[in-house]
């Protein structure tokens, strides 16, 4: 690796390193979100949705090193309504075992490689993704060696915040996740996608030759009924784009909270969440009646250990939650800190899908802004003049 590229990925170690479990939480909601699909459809034929990633990136503590460069392809199937995107190889040495948190905290049991570039190619709805891990014979290889990967969509907003869009992501648990048809995510020809993987190797030797298979789904644009679609959407407590969302605790009981107001109305179909222990719920409110819309819980077993955070499904059981636009909402991560000690590194955030009333009011990317810069900065891009984004990557390869 180039000097320069090096130094990049060192200080964003120290700057990012708490952002990995948000990727960990991204996999945990995809995992009971393609669940939940499995059954609400058995149950009433009603839709759910898809998991949308949303959550920042992290730098781990090395690039898995890739021979080749960009080698990533996209085949689209048009008689299935695919798209299959290959890319690698990959050399994989081994690591720890490791479990999740200790992965976080340490921060040296896995590793990410850079952006693999590609364009979407056709006109319609993604509906889901199938991932694999092979080597280059096509065997498979565990699917756990992914902890996990993200797409990023750089040709649209997220709602909330001035950042490129994480439009979805697997975690290494997380099964395929596949919705039917009435719903799905909005995509044009020619939208610039960036794919990322976390790898954990834990097999206990390197794996010189790794390739991963992500199989897109789409629904084409002459589909009746028409799908309904919906964005993801990603709301934190205590975000700054591009940088840290992590707040210390108190002991007792506290709130952190984020004001925010919506450019266009819409419905929740679903949402889900992410805390960190000690943590009781994330909240979304009417900041101006103070009147809680919705809430998702923290879950613990009998050891008192968190296990994750509900879900709730509205479209299940109606047209969503709808917000309006110009109105102030308020997501707020509620902990219970039992210890006489404040926590340190807490988190709280929301994640769902969002129907927006009106599309042509979804925020358009400013490239000028800084904090869009900042965040394309931690996932190690950057905006040419010309509007294209481009990795930093590449620009250290050239200085070099
Ligand atoms: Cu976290």
């Amino acid at each position: 690796m180039a000097a320069a590229a090096m130094s990049i990925t060192v200080r964003k170690i120290v700057n990012r390193l708490d952002m990995l479990d948000m990727a960990i939480t991204f996999g945990n909601l995809a995992e009971i979100l393609s669940r939940d699909a499995a059954s609400a459809t058995e149950q009433i034929g009603v839709e759910t949705m898809l998991a949308p990633g949303m959550f920042l990136f992290v730098v781990a503590a090395a690039a898995g090193t890739r021979s080749g460069d960009d080698s990533v392809t996209v085949r689209v199937d048009s008689a299935r309504h695919e798209i299959h995107v290959s890319a690698g190889p990959y050399h994989l040495p081994a690591t720890a075992m490791m479990d999740h948190h200790a992965m976080v905290t340490a921060g040296g049991a896995g590793y990410d490689t850079p952006l693999d570039h590609f364009d979407w190619p056709v006109e319609g709805w993604l509906r889901g993704f199938r991932l694999r891990v092979i080597d280059g014979h096509g065997q498979p290889l565990p699917r756990e060696i992914v902890h996990h990967l993200i797409v990023v969509n750089f040709s649209r907003r997220q709602l909330v915040y001035p950042a490129a869009e994480r439009l979805l992501g697997a975690g290494a648990e997380t099964e395929d996740a596949i919705v039917p048809k009435t719903v799905g995510i909005p995509m044009s020809p020619g939208m610039r996608l960036g794919m990322y993987v976390g790898w954990h190797n834990a097999t206990g030797h390197d794996l010189p030759d790794v390739h991963v298979e992500l199989t897109l789904l789409w629904t084409p644009k002459n589909q009746m009924p028409r799908p309904v679609s919906a964005l993801p959407i990603y709301m934190d407590a205590n975000l700054t784009v591009g940088g840290s969302n992590t707040f210390d605790v108190l002991p007792g009981r506290a709130s952190k909270a984020f004001e925010f107001t919506l450019p266009t109305g819409g419905r929740l179909l679903g949402v889900g969440g992410h805390l960190h222990d000690l943590g009781v719920a994330v909240q979304l409110e009417d900041a101006e009646r103070d009147a809680v819309l919705t809430r998702v819980r923290a879950k613990y077993n009998k050891a008192g250990a968190m296990t994750g955070v509900e879900r709730r499904l509205f479209a299940v059981s109606g047209d969503g939650l709808h917000l309006k636009a110009g109105h102030r909402y308020r997501v707020a991560g509620v902990y219970q800190n039992s210890t006489s000690e404040p926590i340190h590194g807490a988190m709280a955030h929301m994640v769902g899908l969002f129907a927006p009333d009106d599309p042509a009011r979804w925020p358009t990317i400013d490239s000028h802004d800084p904090a869009y810069q900042r965040d394309l900065a931690s996932l190690q891009v950057e905006v040419r003049p010309d509007g294209q984004v481009q990795l930093v990557r590449d620009k250290a390869a050239v200085s070099r």
